[in-house]
């Protein structure tokens, strides 16, 4: 596992925690992000100031040493120790090397600074193996004074390695159990020194060692060394004194400290985020589910029996009977009853959208969303909810414009071309018949008024033979001819026309449906994908800085 997580670099990981935050935004829990963000900062200033120093300070309940141990260290009395508690209320830095790390020192804000003179350089190889070193001896923890808790939270934050100190009376302390639990994931950056042993019998501190291995087994630290010295005496300090210079020699504890930092905050954001589920596309068949229900909610249905109707009764106006097409005309147009008809210009509106269709519109919407966000964690569920439900009267008012607009692109159309014709004839027809009809009236007047006959054309006189028409008169013939031609023809128009009907409403519930599942698209669907997108870029950035490959 261990190996697994080193394959991606520091600088690397801290970067795709830092794109991760950029891009939850307000996503997530302020809590979290906060931390993490503060981590990106502090990570990429700790790295800048380089490997060059190893920084370890030593924590711990007053009295517990950590002065003690400091001057051990150092071969000085730089550091004051006392019976009086707390004695350390300011963080005294004591570096080991040839230059003062003043960068570094400046930011982790420690004033009090002690040149380690090189009483340990090595024979064999002319340096002092803790050359690299600052070690920090911080105030206590557990006095009463807050502000060296403060300070000492603060440090804990910014050092490479942590070395706590206690004894045989405090090992037990819940304050630092607490703060060795906070940071169980920093095993690797963690030493445990009980101090004192001087005044232990062997059984005893065999006793305390035990103890404090199982507690740090507790805390979720197992491995964790522990070193068990004397600050006063000096036993044991060479062993601390080894535990820090493989440390520094190593020159990992910085990128260790960090790597468990961004491990521990990417690991908590992952977890909001939700690691199950990757790359969840929503499936068409969500979409065009949706705007099915939204089409039925929206009375489409009613519009396009006023389409249909209203063209049947433009075409009776039209190529109707000439004799009763007014009739028609009385009735007031369907498309006009809905806003829709021929003029009516403007906005359009649907017939009044009832309490219920409205209920059905919300529900429908309400369920694509459950559908969707069913499998995620409760914290993207609100965030894929909120981007997937639209205001509802905005939805509501771009469907309607939907469906009006595919209304007047077919009204836009005009009337079909077959129309002039059939209504041309018509009109011959009409004219046909009401010509026949006069001329029979000046016949019957003419026999009224008992004039001689005047010799009626029959149609054999115009055509020759024509068959059973030869021996009608002109005028009967126009009379019949003209009406019952004129009837037949309506019938037969009627017929076409409704045909037409079909195919128009047919057209338009096409079209609205089509613009209807854009809109849906628009407001609906394509909202929800990209915050699942932006989940799944989330996983992805959040799996690396916590220090796995995607
Ligand atoms: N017997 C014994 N006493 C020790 C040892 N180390 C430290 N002491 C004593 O413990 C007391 C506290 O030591 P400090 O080094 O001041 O402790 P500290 O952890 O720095 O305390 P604060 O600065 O208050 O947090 C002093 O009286 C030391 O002499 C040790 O190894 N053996
Ligand atoms: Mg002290």
């Amino acid at each position: 596992m261990l190996r697994r997580r080193n394959r991606v670099e520091l600088p690397q990981r801290i970067e795709a925690l830092h794109s991760a935050l950029e891009l939850a935004g307000d996503r997530l829990n302020p809590d979290t992000t906060g931390p993490a963000g503060a981590l990106v900062d502090k990570a990429r200033e700790r790295l800048r100031h380089g490997t060059t120093y190893t920084v370890a300070a030593l924590l711990g309940a007053t009295g517990s040493g950590k002065s003690s141990l400091t001057n051990a260290l150092a071969g000085t009395e730089a550091a004051t120790t006392g019976v009086r508690r707390p004695t350390t209320s300011s963080t005294l830095a004591c570096f080991w090397g040839d230059d003062e790390p003043h960068e570094l020192l400046d930011w982790l804000e420690v004033v009090n600074r002690y040149h380690v003179d090189q009483h340990h350089t090595d024979h064999e190889t002319g340096f002092d193996p803790l050359d690299g070193l600052v070690l920090l001896d911080v105030p206590d923890h557990d006095s009463v004074q807050v502000s060296h808790r403060l300070e000492m939270e603060r440090i804990a934050r910014h050092v490479d390695l942590l070395i706590w100190v206690t004894d045989a009376e405090k090992y037990g302390d819940n304050a630092m159990h607490t703060y060795l639990r906070e940071m169980s994931g920093h095993g690797a950056v963690t030493v445990m020194v009980l101090n004192k042993i001087d005044m232990l019998t062997d059984d005893e501190r065999k006793q305390c060692v035990t103890d404090i291995r199982r507690l740090l087994a507790a805390d979720g630290l197992p491995d964790t060394p522990v070193v068990e010295l004397s600050a006063n005496s000096g036993e044991g300090v060479v062993d601390l004194r080894a535990v820090l210079a493989e440390a520094v020699e190593r020159k990992a504890a910085m990128t260790d400290r960090l790597g468990a930092d961004c491990t521990a905050v990417s690991s908590e954001l992952l977890s909001e985020v939700g690691t199950e589920n990757r790359d969840v596309a929503i499936s068409p068949q969500v979409g065009q589910d949706l705007a099915t229900a939204l089409v039925d909610a929206s009375g489409l249905s009613f519009v396009t029996d006023a389409v249909a109707a209203g063209h049947r009764r433009d075409a009776a106006a039209k190529v109707g009977w000439p004799f009763t097409r007014w009739v028609r005309r009385l009735r007031p147009h369907p498309l006009g009853r809905l806003h829709l008809g021929p003029g009516s210009g403007g906005r359009s509106s649907l017939p009044e959208i009832s309490g219920v269709q409205l209920a059905r519109s919300e529900n429908a919407v309400r369920q694509t969303v459950g559908t969707v966000t069913d499998q995620l964690p409760e914290q993207w569920v609100d965030v894929v909810r909120e981007a997937g439900t639209p205001n509802q009267a905005a939805l509501n008012n771009q469907i309607d414009n939907a469906v009006s607009g595919s209304v007047r692109r077919i009204h836009d159309s005009g009337s079909p071309r077959w129309w002039t014709l059939v209504n041309l004839v018509q009109l011959v027809l009409a004219v046909s018949a009401i010509a026949g009809a006069i001329w029979l009236a000046l016949l019957a007047f003419g026999a009224y008024l008992r004039l001689p006959d005047i010799p009626t054309p029959e149609f054999d006189d115009l055509f020759g033979p024509v068959g059973f028409l030869s021996q009608v008169p002109i005028p009967t013939g126009l009379l019949i001819g003209g009406l019952v031609l004129g009837l037949v023809l309506a019938a037969f128009s009627r017929r076409l026309a409704a045909v037409g009907a079909r195919r128009r409403a047919a057209t338009v519930r096409a079209s609205a449906a089509q613009a209807v599942q854009d809109i849906t698209d628009d407001l609906v669907i394509k909202p929800m994908q990209e915050e699942l997108n932006v989940r799944t870029e989330l996983q992805k950035l959040l799996t690396v800085a916590a220090g796995d490959r995607e």
